[in-house]
């Protein structure tokens, strides 16, 4: 066994520069309120950003209007107008990590008792240099005006704003049957190849675009929620479910002659995950979705998305056992072993198996795991499930079967962002499941084999440096012997651009390295204008192509780009004015039988 020291490799992004890769996501709950004691240095800390791609933005929350509320003496009241901008700002930028009541996420909260304490000379300081431990310098980089920046100062001076709560009777009023279920056709009515088309993410146009796996036709582009997010599908492969940001459930029919939408839902103003149920028997018969806002999961009808039972995941922090008031909702996946879903809540690092046998008796089983849960995905076996809590560094394993907690173990490097992770069988520790990390450029590999392989189960068997610190997806399939590694929220383009892949048959796990090479997938692309990002690497159902998504600004180009697998080679590149910032991919066979 094998452990690497994070930064210290040539190469490596500078521990700064990472903070501003990562930003606020980089900041720890226990992180201190300190005024930079350097301004200069602050300024030197931050210089670099990535457009804030990946820090979470509340964008839905920031469009409702709110009544300011009244201003304590010494505090100076904002009329209307200002604290619906001030509060805007708040939920694009800063909700995200300091919670949307401003209780604290994975930043430090910010509520009146606290601010007030610190007084509007400091709150200025530290929104207009930042913090090396990662709060990003709003006023030095020119994001925020001065004026803005007192405006942020004076109104975290004042009550934060309550956002609506979103129950049974506003998804009800949302909720919508397009084509009835008898209605449906009762076998599949176009000759599209299903188990082979991608969803693919377009999303700043709210919209998916459904690519053929073999042809690369964009058979058709359908409207979606606000920046789309991911999409999932039922275990018979027919439905397609995608949520948008702003909760909205879109749930298409793949049988139709024109596959379209047959109903949809809104379940929260924020919402980032959605999954089916997947247990024999049960195929088809549930959807759930989670929501960041409010922090609830919703168990939906299978068939019409008619919303059955909420559930809210405000409670206590599995550790300090002190009330979360808004634990959201991270990644929910099906168990292949029990009629239950697995829901990762973030906050509170509770990770719940809820059984969905009986919604009126519900049974939730409730795993202390470890805060800021986010992402994660089930081993080859598909009885595990491994989750990053990603700002705690640490890899956390289920067993769906026994329904209990496995492991906890650090990965050794910074900010895990495993995506659903990748499967593959070492050469020398059997099989493992690996991750690569937002933080820096390493990848770990845990081992997935307590029966064959006892003594490497559940530990990091191995950790080896990447392209570099911003990766957020790694990917490969039963039929590859290649691991792609993305670095897309990389600060140099050429990085950014480009993908790692590592032959998993040549591993050794010595004390050498793997070598990888570089595929310029971006370069292949070529495209001339922006700074286009490589994301998110999805096989083909054979498993011998991988797409990724070049990823450029809303109003510049974008493309997809085919890697044949064998000779890693460019095979295709598929350009159309409809892929506006294509991101997630997501083949039909592979997310419904979970090949990753
Ligand atoms: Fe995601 C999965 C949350 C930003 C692309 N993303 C997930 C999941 C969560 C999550 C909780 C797991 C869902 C599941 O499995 O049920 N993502 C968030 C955020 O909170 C964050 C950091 C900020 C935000 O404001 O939303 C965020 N995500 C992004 C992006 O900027 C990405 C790169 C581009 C985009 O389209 O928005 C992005 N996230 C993805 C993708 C997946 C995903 C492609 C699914 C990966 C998979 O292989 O299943």
């Amino acid at each position: 066994m094998r452990q690497r020291t994070p930064f210290a490799r040539p190469g490596l992004l500078a521990s700064a520069a990472l903070a501003i890769v990562l930003g606020p996501l980089a900041a720890s709950a226990q992180e201190q309120a300190a005024p930079p004691k350097d301004p200069a240095a602050a300024l030197e800390d931050h210089k670099t950003r990535t457009d804030n791609r990946y820090e979470p933005s509340l964008d839905n929350l920031a469009q409702q209007d709110v009544a300011a509320p009244g201003a304590p003496e010494g505090v100076p009241a904002l009329s209307d107008a200002q604290y619906n901008e001030a509060n805007k700002i708040y939920f694009e930028r800063c909700a995200g990590c300091h919670g949307v009541l401003r209780k604290g996420a994975t930043g430090k909260a910010l509520t009146p008792d606290l601010t007030r304490e610190l007084g509007f000379d400091y709150l200025q300081s530290f929104i207009t240099y930042g913090s090396p431990a990662g709060m990003p310098n709003w006023g030095t980089s020119g994001d925020l005006s001065a004026e803005q920046v007192d405006l942020m100062a004076n109104y975290l001076l004042l009550d934060p704003a309550a956002p609506p709560e979103f129950g049974m009777k506003e998804m009800r009023e949302s909720w919508k049957v397009h084509v009835a279920p008898e209605d449906r056709p009762t076998h599949q009515e176009n000759d599209w190849d299903l188990e082979n088309l991608f969803s693919v993410t377009l999303r700043d146009a709210g919209q998916i675009a459904l690519i053929d796996g073999a042809t690369y036709e964009i058979k058709s582009v359908l409207d979606t929620g606000y920046a789309v997010h991911i999409s999932r599908l039922s275990a018979s492969g027919r439905y397609l479910f995608v949520i948008g940001r702003d909760g909205k459930v879109n749930m298409i029919d793949l049988w139709m002659k024109e596959p379209t939408t047959v109903a949809e839902i809104k379940i929260g103003s924020e919402a980032r995950s959605i999954e089916t149920s997947k247990m024999e028997g049960w195929e088809d018969k549930y959807a759930i979705a989670g929501a960041y806002w409010p922090p609830q999961y919703v168990i939906m009808d299978g068939e019409t998305l008619e919303p059955r039972k909420i559930q809210s995941t405000r409670g206590m922090t599995y550790d300090e056992q002190e009330y979360h008031p808004e634990p959201r909702v991270a990644a929910i996946l099906a168990s292949h072993y029990r009629p239950e879903f697995i829901v990762n809540v973030k906050e509170t690092g509770k990770i719940l198996l809820v059984d969905y046998t009986d919604l009126d008796n519900l049974k939730t089983t409730e795993i202390s795991a470890e805060r800021f849960l986010h992402d994660g995905g089930l081993d080859g076996s598909h009885r595990y499930f491994i989750t990053a809590a990603n700002a705690r560094n640490k890899l956390v394993v289920i067993d769906t079967k026994e329904g209990k907690l496995v492991a906890i173990e650090d990965t050794g490097g910074q900010t895990p962002h495993p995506g659903r992770g990748a499967n593959f069988v070492h050469p020398t520790f059997g099989p493992v499941w690996a991750t690569s990390h937002m933080g820096d450029d390493s990848v770990a590999l845990i081992g997935t084999d307590p029966e064959g392989h006892p003594d490497n189960a559940w530990k990091i068997l191995d950790s080896f440096p990447a392209l570099g610190g911003g990766s957020l997806f790694i990917k490969t399939h039963p039929n590859s012997q290649y691991l792609y590694v993305d670095a897309t929220l990389n600060p140099e383009a050429e990085i950014s651009g480009s993908v790692a892949v590592f032959d998993t048959k040549a591993m050794t796990g010595d004390d050498s390295d793997p070598e990888f090479t570089t595929l310029p997938i971006a370069e292949w692309a070529g495209i001339t204008e922006g700074q286009p990002r490589v994301v998110q690497g999805e096989f083909n159902k054979d498993g011998t192509e991988v797409w990724f998504s070049v990823w450029n600004g809303k109003d510049q180009e974008s493309a997809l780009v085919v890697v044949d697998d064998k000779t890693l080679e460019l095979k295709h590149v598929i350009k159309d004015e409809r892929l506006v910032t294509p991101t997630g991919k997501f083949n039909v066979y592979n997310t419904m039988t979970d090949t990753y």
